[in-house]
């Protein structure tokens, strides 16, 4: 009699130990098959984005990024909405941060434009009151100072915008989504179309186009182009504020305290061509040597010059 029991003895189909039929054997290798793919996928993926790059960013002759940029941007936003002026605590400062990276990043920073400031324009409008906007030109310090203590009165530097990016410094590279911090393009040796000079083309622009009722401008009698056609001042702003909104631009030219040269007063010839430039564009101009609340300040740092004394 043939044995018909059902062996437990694999037959030449089912070989070794495994009581796999062979569907499942199919499935399981189709399955294994797939892990592998994916497996493959993701380690292409992630070596090419942990690639070190090709080639190195552009090098130019001006100085890289600020380290940090992006944290400093954020932190600023923070500080400013957050802190000094709440009344703008409904700004959108992450959305800010990406802003203003996106106008750059990825792009030839010898390109720059003002079209590319225009989101972040949009996301940090802040209306500035009539007659507390304050200008300057080679006179950062003081400026800065003068609106330290009045704090009714706006630099572009006291506003959000100019209080995010001032004193930093800022490109991209065309071929890659990262920051150059190893240089960015010079204003003079590589190209006046960088981000840093355009940014600040474009927010001045704004700052100046807004402004109303009287306005003031601190320039510095100390140095030899207290008025410069070629500065931001002489070639942006006093070419941007509205005739119809800006009632007089009242400067204050200042001179150092113990400084060994006043190079211009009010009546030098270069005070005249700013005066000129305003008369055609039917603003009214003012100007006062040495205004006592500024030159206040400056006493404080040298209470014992005899120019202090009086
Ligand atoms: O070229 P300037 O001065 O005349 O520019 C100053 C003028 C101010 O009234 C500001 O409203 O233009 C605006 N502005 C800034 O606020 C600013 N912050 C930092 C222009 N430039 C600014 N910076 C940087 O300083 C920027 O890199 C630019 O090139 C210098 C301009 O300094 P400046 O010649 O003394």
């Amino acid at each position: 009699m043939s044995d018909h029991r059902f062996s437990s003895v694999p037959t030449e189909e089912e070989p070794g130990c495994c009581h796999l039929s062979r569907k499942v054997k199919v499935c399981l290798c189709v399955l294994l098959c797939v892990l592998l793919c994916v497996l493959v996928a993701v380690a292409v993926v992630v070596g090419v984005l942990m690639w070190p790059r090709a080639t190195p960013p552009r090098a130019w002759n001006g100085t890289g990024s600020t380290p940090h940029f992006s944290e400093i941007v954020l932190g600023r936003c923070f500080t400013y909405t957050q802190l000094l002026r709440p009344e703008l605590g409904h700004a959108d400062c992450g959305q800010i941060g990406k802003a203003f990276t996106n106008a750059f990043l990825s792009k030839d920073p010898c390109h720059s434009s003002e079209q590319d400031y225009q989101l972040l324009l949009k996301l940090t409008s802040q209306t500035i009151p009539c007659h507390s906007s304050v200008f300057w030109s080679k006179s950062t310090q003081l400026a800065h100072l003068y609106t330290r203590v009045r704090q009714d009165m706006f630099t572009l530097e006291d506003t959000l915008i100019g209080y995010i990016a001032d004193g930093l410094n800022w490109c991209g590279d065309a071929g890659s989504y990262e920051m150059n911090y190893q240089s960015c393009p010079h204003w003079r040796k590589d190209c006046i179309n960088n981000p840093v000079s355009v940014f600040w083309d474009t927010v001045s622009k704004r700052f100046a186009e807004n402004a109303c009722g009287e306005v003031q401008v601190v320039l510095n009698g100390s140095v030899s182009n207290t008025f410069d056609k070629n500065s931001t001042f002489g070639r942006v702003e006093i070419h941007n504020l509205h005739p119809g909104k800006v009632s007089v631009l009242k400067a204050w030219v200042m001179h150092d305290i113990g400084g060994v040269y006043s190079y211009h007063t009010c009546s030098s010839p270069i005070i005249d061509d700013l005066k000129f430039i305003l008369s055609k564009r039917n603003i009214s101009f003012t100007c006062e040597d040495d205004y006592r609340p500024i030159k206040f300040l400056q006493c404080v740092k040298s209470p014992e010059d005899s120019s202090c004394r009086k």
